[in-house]
């Protein structure tokens, strides 16, 4: 046999040692299931992600996300054993030594500063087991009322929506598999082709049984495209443009009486106001024109069926509550849900944005979606816990105030566990600033993030291939995620590591788990009774498919459409929300001519930790990119593709341009999935929605400056000013 022959019978010989990994992607609420192939070729490992057919959601469908997602677990930057800061370095020291530290600093946080210095941050793409685990061990190990996550400034003015109106906060009332038998659909402030791009056929196939799609959205993006009808709405203004909605269907008979008397209650107040309305005024305001916001009525309020969703270009604002309040009018004026292919979705974004925000990492809340200060709720869930009621703190304070308090050194020490929060808060120069003034900072991740680096201590924590838990994802469909892949060095597992800690405190009965599906039988429990109630899933259950919650005994099938009889209030009715017409907190000025709204891009993920660690990923965006109109540019002397500083009242950040046409000419447009110099959120405005604490990502008045002409060179007017042929923000 030739050398050649020889070579190749080996290498086919290596390459079928091949594993095959069923698990699902780590991203965005979709929640993708796949397979993934590890393919050893003589030392080296290949690995290649196939969609799984079965999946009840993304109907085997996956993005390049999920494409690539291994490419960070596999990452030699993952951290793989405790790291402890000793002068400015982090030296590797064993858990025994990190335990006794943590336990031996919070021990004396505890003494020196009270129970209540001591700052829990969660995050939600920990799975539920995890995500109810940091509740409890908040509240009962180390007794504090500061818990909060990350999932404040993803869903809290949806969810505070939801709950005032419908009496419970769902993301999606419908399953997924209801929207192509919508006749119409609004999209407001949710960019789906790039954020949950494997749910985008559900809505092509819609359109092509014939629905009229409105999208709502400052920007053309891919999701615009889709749209028969596309309202550019100035940043910050969707609650006029709802109300203007609400006048069109009201004047012109669209709203339906039988449903707003038999299952809603409020409407006399909104009536009342509809009057008052001038819908020239709200459409000068909105930036939109009076004939379209007609349009976008008329065929939502002509539609048999229907469906309206929202995120975070309507919620993340400081009256992100009152806009969802205004969007859900129309759902209820329409009487559009309740009932097949009509409902309301704020569409979740983090994997287990869902179940992450139902038991209890959040600073007023208990498992099950309980409140931590109604009395039964707590007398259940201490019973649950082997707890004194008495014993359990009282309400916290939501994400961005943790930050507030520990600048003010209430909070000394600060426990963080999956988020990245000197990348993803407002105003970030500040929480760098507040969060190095911490006696102890402890971080649990799998690199040295942002955040990370200020720690004094890091512990390494497992990634969505090691570690076994249930997701729930964007739909209320809780699934299974099995471990695949053995745990790398000394890694632990997030619940692990708090089992341990608690267990050091002294609190090792209600904390000696063996097992995530331990734990998911505590929460079942837990949550058993409560709105959010997943007593009748089991791991066992969920080895088929998923099961929507609620699902309150293990004979229920779960469910799939919510409020189909009755809503979630002890009336059983619906509310509506009188109307309001908040104003920008920060309009153009002369010295911030700009209006900035953030978000996102296909190729990366939150604050990027991940998606910049994923090589393929990462070469597709290396760096943040503005979209700017051509002709704001060439006003402010801005070349295309070229570096410049922009600046808010907060501070200032270093971006280049990327000319759009796609984008208004008041408004400029930016990721956030970078850190640093590179940080949006240096200049984003931390002023805070009153009802739910949400911050205003989504708009904040700002200027932009050539570095070139700080260094005495100018706009060059001979340079290819066309439209970017750059990668744009997509
Ligand atoms: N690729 C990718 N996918 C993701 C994520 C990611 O980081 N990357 N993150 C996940 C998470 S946690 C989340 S929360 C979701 C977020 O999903 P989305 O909310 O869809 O994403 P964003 O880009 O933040 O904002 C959506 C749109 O709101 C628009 N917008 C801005 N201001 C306004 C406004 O005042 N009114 C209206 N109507 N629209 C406005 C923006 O132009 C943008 O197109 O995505 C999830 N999926
Ligand atoms: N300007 C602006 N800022 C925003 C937004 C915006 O639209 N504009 N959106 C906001 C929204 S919606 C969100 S959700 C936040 C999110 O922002 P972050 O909370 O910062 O979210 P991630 O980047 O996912 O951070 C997660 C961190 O935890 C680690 N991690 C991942 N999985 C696990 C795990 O299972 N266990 C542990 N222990 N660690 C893990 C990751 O490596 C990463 O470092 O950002 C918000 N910030
Ligand atoms: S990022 Fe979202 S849509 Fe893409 S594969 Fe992952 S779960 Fe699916
Ligand atoms: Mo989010």
């Amino acid at each position: 046999m030739s050398d050649f022959l020889k070579h190749f019978r080996t290498e086919q010989l290596e390459k079928s040692m091949e594993k095959v990994m069923t698990t699902q992607c780590p991203y965005c609420s979709v929640q993708c299931s796949m397979e993934l192939t590890e393919e050893r070729i003589v030392t080296r490992k290949r690995y290649k992600a196939k969609p799984n057919k079965q999946d009840r959601t993304s109907e085997g469908r996956m993005c390049m996300k999920g494409a690539n997602a291994h490419q960070h677990v596999m990452n030699g930057e993952r951290i793989t054993s405790p790291l402890l800061k000793i002068d400015g370095e982090f030296c590797q020291i064993p858990w025994e030594l990190a335990i006794e530290y943590i336990v031996e600093q919070f021990k004396f946080i505890q003494k020196e500063d009270g129970n209540d210095a001591l700052g829990v941050y969660g995050g939600g793409s920990l799975t539920n087991e995890e995500a109810y685990l940091l509740g409890k061990f908040a509240r009962v190990a180390l007794k504090t009322k500061h818990i909060d996550y990350n999932g404040r400034f993803c869903m809290s003015a949806a969810a505070a929506a939801g709950n005032a109106a419908f009496g419970m906060d769902r993301g999606l009332t419908n399953s997924l598999s209801e929207i192509p038998d919508a006749k119409c659909i609004i999209l407001a402030g949710t960019n789906i082709a790039d954020c949950q791009p494997t749910i985008v056929p559900y809505f092509r196939k819609a359109k092509k049984n014939g629905a009229f799609i409105t999208v709502i959205d400052p920007r053309e993006t891919g999701t615009s495209k889709l749209a028969d009808l596309h309202l550019q709405v100035k940043p910050g203004t969707d609650a006029l443009v709802a109300n203007a909605m609400l006048k069109v269907l009201f004047d012109e008979g669209y709203t339906n009486d039988r449903f707003i008397s038999e299952r809603t209650n409020g409407f006399h107040e909104v009536k009342g106001d509809i009057q008052g309305l001038d819908l020239q005024e709200l459409a000068d305001l909105s930036g939109v024109k009076v004939e379209d916001i007609t349009l976008a009525a008329r065929e939502y309020g002509k539609a048999e069926t229907g469906f309206l969703f929202t995120a975070r270009g309507v919620e993340q604002h400081s009256h992100g509550y009152e806009n969802v309040r205004q969007y859900l009018n129309l759902v209820l004026a329409t009487g559009k849900i309740g009932k097949y292919a009509c409902g309301y979705g704020a569409i979740t974004g983090q994997g287990n944005g869902q179940g992450g925000r139902e038991h209890g990492q959040k600073a007023d809340q208990l498992p099950g979606y309980r409140s931590i200060e109604n009395e039964e709720h707590r007398k259940y869930i201490a019973s649950v816990w082997g707890v004194n009621e008495a014993e359990l703190p009282r309400k916290g304070v939501s994400a961005y105030e943790l930050i507030e308090k520990v600048d003010k050194e209430e909070i000394t020490a600060m426990f963080v566990m999956g988020s990245n929060p000197v990348v993803s808060n407002p105003n970030a120069i500040f929480v760098e600033k507040a969060l190095k003034k911490l006696k102890f900072l402890v971080v649990v991740d799998m690199f040295v993030s942002e955040t990370a680096r200020m720690a004094d201590l890091i512990l390494p924590t497992s990634s969505y291939l090691e570690d076994e838990g249930t997701m729930t994802n964007l739909e209320g469909r809780v699934v299974l995620r099995k471990a695949e892949r053995t745990l790398p060095g000394d890694v632990k597992h997030d619940w692990q590591i708090m089992s341990e800690i608690a267990s050091s405190l002294g609190f090792q009965e209600a904390f000696s788990y063996t097992s995530a599906e331990d734990i998911f039988n505590e929460l079942r429990l837990a949550s058993r009774g409560g709105i959010a109630d997943y007593y009748g899933i089991t791991y066992n259950r969920l080895k088929e498919e998923g099961i929507f919650w609620p699902c309150p005994d293990k004979e229920h099938p779960g469910t799939s459409r919510i409020f189909d009889q009755t809503f979630a209030h002890p009336d059983g009715k619906a509310l509506f929300y009188g109307l309001r017409k908040p104003k920008l907190v920060e309009e153009p000025s002369e010295q911030f001519p700009l209006l900035l709204t953030t978000g996102r891009i296909m190729e990366h993920y939150l604050s990027g930790t991940q998606t910049r660690r994923s090589p393929e990923l990462n070469k597709r965006a290396e760096e943040p990119l503005l979209e700017i109109h051509p002709e704001t540019a060439k006003k402010y002397r801005i070349n295309n593709g070229e570096l410049f500083q922009l600046r808010s009242r907060r501070g200032s950040m270093i971006i280049r341009s990327s000319y759009s046409e796609k984008i208004r000419r008041d408004t400029i447009f930016a990721p956030f999935h970078w850190g640093d110099s590179q940080s949006i959120n240096r200049v984003t405005n931390p002023v805070l929605d009153p009802f739910c604490k949400m911050p205003e990502f989504k708009v904040c008045s700002v200027s932009i400056t050539p570095l070139i002409d700080q260094k005495g060179g100018s706009f060059d007017e001979t340079m290819d000013q066309t439209t970017s042929k750059r990668k744009q923000p997509s």
